[in-house]
Formats: C-alpha cells, structure tokens, sequence
C-alpha cells in the first residue's frame, strides 16, 4: 500500500487465492476517511473507490497451452475482483482500447442501466453507493450481452459486509466459474464459437480462468480446522453451476454472497449465471478435496479442481 497523488490510499496487487498470482482490483480509494485510534492511523469504513478499468483485445492463456481470443477487463479473463465494503462509494471508470461499443454493469449498483454502456471509444463513468452485501458480478453490457460475456467480459466484486462476517476470519478464497465456446485451431487459439454460445454448449468450463487449473500438481492449499470461506462466482454466460466440494458439507452458505440470505448444512447448492455465492467450510482431516461444478459434463469440460488441505 502506497500512498497516492491525492490524499487517499492506492491499493493494487493483493494476492487472491494466496500464491496462485492472481491480482485483486487495483483499488483506488480517494479521500478515505480516516480515523485517529490507540496506535496510528486507520481508515474509517465510509470510503469512496475509484475502479479503473480497460478493456482490451487480447489472447489470453487458459491451461493446457491454450490461448483463447477473448475481449478482456485490464487483459485478464476474469477481469480483477473488485473489492468494497457495504456503505463505500464506488466509482467506476472504464476506458475502451478497442473500437467496438463495450460497457460495464456492475451488479451491486442500484442505477439506472443506462449508465453502464458507452459509445465506442469513450469512457464509461458512474458512481453508486454499495448498499447490499454480497459476491455479483460485473460484465459488459453491450448487445449482445451474451457474446460480450462469451467473450471474457466479466469478473467478480464482493461487497464485504459493514460488520464483518458472522464467522469471523477465514481463510479467503475466490473462484469465477465461466464458460469457453470453441474448439483451439492449429495454432492453440480458442475463437469463440457463435453458434455454440448461442446453443449454450460450452466446450471448456474454467475456475480462474484455467481449465483444470487447479489440478493434483497446482492444488489450492488449506489448513485443516481453519475456516475456509470461498466467494463463488458464476460467471456464465448461461449455464447453472452446482458447486460441490467432495468430502465437505457446507457449514454456512449465503446465496447471493448476502449474510441475509444464509443456509446451513447443505453439500451442493446451484448458483445462476451472472450470480455469486459464499461457502464456508472446515475440514478435519488432511487430504485432498475435490471442488467442482457437479453438472457432471461441466466438471468434465474443465470445472474441477482440489483443495489439498494440511495439519
Ligand atoms: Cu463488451
């Protein structure tokens, strides 16, 4: 962390999924209230944030030494998690580095849809108090819809509740579930399939970005006993996830990712397209713990992954 130009804090490159190299939202907070306590200077909770995002045209990498063609936010696929907290002041500001029309519906905003698409070229602004707690997604909202999200034009952003978790810390994890339309051609490139996203049958289904990215060789490591608490995010376009973690029935899940909205002891729950979730669970013995979407064909086509769990 690192003071910026103006007198708030820039904040860029806290690593999600620990040790995994993926980078949360580069989160600029302007002018955060900040409050004197008993040892220094901590930020207060009523912040304002800035997100600035970009969209590029890029091929990506997605495992198994493939790329896929994708439009992206800030060339990743997902775009960045973009973190906040219930009563924040959220800005965003997308700028367009391609001369198609794109856009940026953040799905915690209460605004008017109008705000969330630009002209080509030029930026998209619009500010929103984070009222709602919860794990939603952001994607583009230019028509078609569904293409531009086929296309990679999505991400998560989890607005943490102003109180905290009822369960108190554990251990973060973050997993965006999406889907891959096309087969790779002769040089490994993945075009997006148009008449397979419109028919709905993806030929990979990825976490992070990966097909099987996180397998037997590249597991997520937790620590038996601790609480792990994973924000789920299905990306879609347009298929339900039924996310499971064998060996495991979830203590507390919050559909929607909203404390509000919580149920206990359940091992699979269905999360829609463009909807996100939280699970919370701790294991007793170590081992590895298979996580996956238990549509048994999404699993096969690259949703799955393990959890290796260690005293
Ligand atoms: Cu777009």
């Amino acid at each position: 962390m690192r003071r910026s130009e103006s007198c708030g804090y820039r904040v860029e490159g806290t690593p999600t999924l620990r040790g995994y190299g993926r980078l949360v939202a580069r989160a600029i907070t302007m002018g955060a209230f900040v409050a004197i306590v008993a040892g220094g200077i901590a930020p207060a909770h009523a912040a304002s944030k800035t997100f600035k995002l970009s969209v590029e045209g890029k091929d990506v990498p997605v495992g198994a030494g493939l790329k896929f063609r994708a439009w992206t936010y800030d060339g990743e696929v997902p775009g960045p998690v973009l973190r906040a907290r219930q009563g924040d002041m959220i800005h965003i500001h997308l700028t367009n580095q391609t001369t198609e029309a794109h856009g940026i519906d953040v799905q915690a905003a209460q605004i008017a849809p109008k705000h969330f698409v630009g002209d080509p070229m030029k930026p998209v602004d619009y500010t929103f108090p984070a009222e709602v707690p919860g794990v939603f997604s952001y994607h583009c909202a230019a028509n078609p819809i569904l293409q531009h999200i086929a296309l990679g034009m999505y991400g998560m952003m989890i607005v943490e509740p102003k109180g905290g978790w009822a369960d108190g810390p554990a251990q973060d994890v973050e997993i965006v579930q999406s889907e891959v339309y096309g087969l790779p051609n002769a040089r490994h490139v993945i075009m997006s399939n148009q008449s397979k996203v419109v028919a709905a049958q993806p030929d990979f289904l990825l976490f992070n970005g990966g097909i099987n990215k996180y397998d037997l060789d590249h597991p997520i490591q937790i620590k038996v006993g601790k609480l792990v608490r994973v924000f789920f995010l299905n990306a879609g376009p347009s298929l339900t996830a039924a996310f499971h973690v064998s060996g495991v029935i979830f203590s507390t899940i919050y559909q929607g990712g909203n404390p509000a909205d919580a149920m206990h002891g359940l091992s699979t729950v269905e999360v829609p397209p463009s909807s996100g979730a939280i699970f919370e669970f701790r294991v007793t013995q170590p081992g590895d713990y298979q996580f996956t979407d238990s549509n048994r064909a999404h699993e096969y086509k690259g949703a799955m992954g393990i959890f290796r769990a260690v005293p």
